[in-house]
């Protein structure tokens, strides 16, 4: 077993892997397409890799689907979204990045290619480039100008693309009725980053969702969007606190049955400078259903249902009053589910998990509810007795004085710490454990008493 490499969530067989793309369900198969290097495990010449699934959970790896046209002076096939042409063609559009001017920061293109066989092989159409700058005129310039992601309103293709105007992160909007011309409409945003990459637009009731990737904490904004397109934003959020040491790049997909899913890249920047793992880089988040909060308007992020065949080992625990000190759960693993109720009262000073711990407390990873100082902390200082391995906190501010209860949806996956709080917060992180004995898990308490209401956790099997 490779070290760190995780058993239920999705990874290329090797090599380099980020952004989720391309996602589409088309006759009864999800399709994961993304971000790959097939010649080493870090980022180098970027193709398109493909996965299938019937369940969400167990997948099959097919051929790369995008390779750079380097006979066209393509470079990079970068990230970019898949939607089911008015023909019923499947086709992809992603962002080009080529030789010399036509570079990522200032000469994108956008290009289109369209599959004869179902989505196993791909044709790049004589019509690329469908997009280029010229389309913004020569007073609006856009740099970083990448990531396609198109969706259907009525009669027409909409498209929101990620850039930077004026050292300004936006999302663009363009419109098209055949996927291969298009027009500029307007900015359909501009945030207070310097970088806007991987915008995701979606209709979720009677809102608009935007979620981007701004090189930070990936964030969102909900809004109404009317008959002339333009975007009013009414609330804003955070996707997951794990930014660049552990998620980013997400992007959406509509299921069969309605649900809108999220799948974002979990990178392996927390690795540092560890030379203990080799050969992969990489993971995708498990897969999270989005809806929106009917009265604040937030976001409500949850993993999907369909995990829970993998669980295997049930253990629980009723009511129980757990007083300060560590206390050792009855289930131990590198790949565990737990959900936890606590009952807060509002005196608590802090509690949390204590996982991937060895017997000696060598190696531990802390998930401490701080409830004194209003924030939920990944404390990574001992998560790894490799040189090289990032070891600050990932922090995400969570106010918990007010609240009488405390829900903890808890995965953990070899190098992954996946957390959901209350279905308000998500928080993602990678940690590196070295030794095998890594495996026990705690609940440890600071003073007083916690009162937990209920606590369920199992093994979870690999899916491949
Ligand atoms: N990754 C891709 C870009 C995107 C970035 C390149 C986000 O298209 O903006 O691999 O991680």
């Amino acid at each position: 077993m490779t070290l760190g490499k995780p058993i239920y969530h999705f990874t290329p067989p090797a090599n380099w892997m980020n952004d989720p793309n391309g996602l589409v369900y088309h006759e009864g198969q999800y399709h994961l397409f993304y971000q790959y290097n097939p010649h080493g495990d870090q980022w180098g010449t970027i193709h398109w890799g493909h996965a299938v699934s019937t369940d969400l959970v167990h997948w099959q790896h097919l051929p790369i689907a995008l390779a750079p046209s380097t006979e066209l002076g393509e470079v990079h096939c970068y990230s970019g979204c898949a939607v089911i042409d008015d023909q019923g063609v499947p086709t992809l559009l992603y962002t080009s990045i080529g030789e010399g001017e036509r570079n990522a920061e200032t000469g994108a293109e956008h290009w289109m290619a369209t599959s004869p066989d179902g989505l196993r092989t791909w044709v790049k159409p004589e019509a690329n480039p469908v997009l280029t700058s010229v389309i913004h005129g020569k007073d609006l310039i856009v740099r970083d100008w990448r990531d396609p992601y198109v969706w259907k309103e009525e009669d027409r293709w909409l498209m929101v693309l990620g850039g930077s105007v004026q050292g300004k992160g936006n999302a663009l909007l363009y419109e098209s009725a055949n996927l291969r011309e298009w027009t500029f409409l307007h900015v359909l945003h501009t945030g207070e980053e310097t970088l806007w990459e991987c915008p995701n637009a979606f209709r979720l009731q009677d809102k608009m969702v935007l979620i981007y990737s701004p090189s930070d904490k990936v964030k969102y904004l909900v809004g109404s969007m009317g008959e002339d397109l333009r975007f009013v934003k009414e609330q804003e959020g955070v996707v997951d606190h794990g930014g660049w040491e552990g998620y980013y790049a997400p992007q959406s997909m509509l299921a069969p049955d309605g649900r809108r899913i999220l799948w974002g890249w979990l990178p392996d920047n927390a690795r540092g400078e560890m030379t203990e793992i080799q050969g992969w880089s990489g993971v995708q988040s498990i897969p999270r259903t989005v809806e929106l909060h009917p009265a604040k308007y937030t976001l409500i992020i949850k993993p999907v249902a369909e995990l829970q065949v993998l669980r295997e080992n049930p253990f629980e625990l009723p009511k129980t009053v757990l007083p300060q000190g560590e206390h050792e759960l009855g289930i131990q693993g590198k790949a565990v589910e737990i959900k936890a109720e606590f009952e807060l009262t509002g005196s608590e000073t802090s509690f949390g998990f204590e996982v991937f711990r060895s017997p000696d407390g060598e190696e531990q990873t802390t998930l401490k509810f701080d409830v004194a100082r209003g924030q939920i902390v990944l404390d990574r200082s001992r998560s790894s007795q490799a040189a090289g391995a990032h070891t600050w906190e990932l922090v995400a501010p969570y106010e918990m004085r007010h609240l009488e209860q405390l829900r903890v949806h808890l995965f953990i996956d070899h190098s992954i710490v996946e957390v959901f709080v209350n279905d308000e917060l998500c928080l993602t992180g990678r940690v590196y454990p070295l030794r095998e004995d890594s495996e026990s898990i705690r609940l440890f308490i600071q003073e007083p008493n916690v009162t937990m209401k209920s606590l369920s956790a199992w093994n979870l099997r690999g899916i491949w």
